[in-house]
Parts: structure tokens; C-alpha cells; sequence
């Protein structure tokens, strides 16, 4: 049986590619998701991709994937600076978790620097717009 990975998205990434394109670029989230399917099919893995903008959202999306994922892709946006919620959720989830970033947090304002996330996570792709979506998906390959 494949492996499925969760692959988990925070706020106001539902509107990708309308918003500030210029830092997120102009692919919509469904693109991502087409992309990162095809990806997976050729890796053999499953994913389920999620969208929420609210946080116990995410948490409750986390709890699922205790008992249905192998691994969790997540791009936490705002929450990624901000959530005890979601780096307790995640610390519950007993494999993998990578954290992505479309933009490079490092580059920008002084809030985006530090994650809640980081310190939970095996890995971090961050600034490589979103092809570290499928550069995440790679670490589960295999
Ligand atoms: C996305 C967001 O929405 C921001 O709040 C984060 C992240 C960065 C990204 O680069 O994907 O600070």
C-alpha cells in the first residue's frame, strides 16, 4: 500500500496567485495541488492536500493524519510565526514533518524570521517558490 502524505496549507494561501504575486507568485493553490499529485503518482505515494484559514482547523487536520499519514508537508503561513497550537499538534504526530515556505521568511520582515514549526520539523524549504512543495514531497519518496 502507498504511503499518503498530508500535505497541510494555513491562511490566505487559498487565494495563491491572486495574491501579492509578486513575493508568492502566479500559480493558484489548485495548481500546486495538480502538480504535487502528478508528483506523487510518479513517486508512488498518496496525498491528501487541505487548505484552511483557521487555525483548530489545521490542528484538527493534524490529529487526523495521527492515525491516516506517513508524513505531513506543511506550509503554516501566518500561523507558522505565531501558533503554539499547531507546533503541539504536530509534536502528537509520530513521523515526518516538513515545513515549506513559498517565499524566503529569512529575507523579509523581522516576525517572519523565527517558526513555532522549525524545531519540529526534519526539514525546511523556504524561498524556492512553489517547487519546494515538490521538493517536500521528494524527502517521502522511496
Ligand atoms: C506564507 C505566508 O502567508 C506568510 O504569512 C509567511 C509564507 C510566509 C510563505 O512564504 O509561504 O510569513
Amino acid at each position: 500500500m502507498s504511503k499518503t502524505i498530508y500535505v497541510l496549507n494555513g491562511p490566505n494561501l487559498n487565494l495563491l496567485g491572486k495574491r501579492q504575486p509578486e513575493i508568492y507568485g502566479l500559480e493558484t493553490l489548485a495548481d500546486v495541488e495538480a502538480r504535487m499529485a502528478k508528483k506523487a503518482q510518479e513517486l508512488g505515494l498518496e496525498i491528501e492536500f487541505f487548505q484552511s484559514n483557521y487555525e483548530g482547523a489545521i490542528v484538527e487536520k493534524i490529529h487526523e493524519a495521527r492515525e491516516k499519514a506517513a508524513g505531513i508537508i506543511i506550509n503554516p503561513a501566518a500561523y507558522t510565526h505565531t501558533s503554539v497550537a499547531i507546533l503541539d499538534a504536530l509534536n502528537t504526530f509520530e513521523h515526518p514533518v516538513i515545513e515549506v515556505h513559498i517565499s524566503n521568511i529569512h529575507t523579509r520582515e523581522a516576525f517572519r524570521h523565527h517558526s513555532f514549526v522549525s524545531g519540529r520539523a526534519e526539514g525546511i524549504v523556504a524561498g524556492f517558490g512553489t517547487l519546494g512543495y515538490l521538493v517536500a514531497l521528494e524527502y517521502f519518496a522511496g
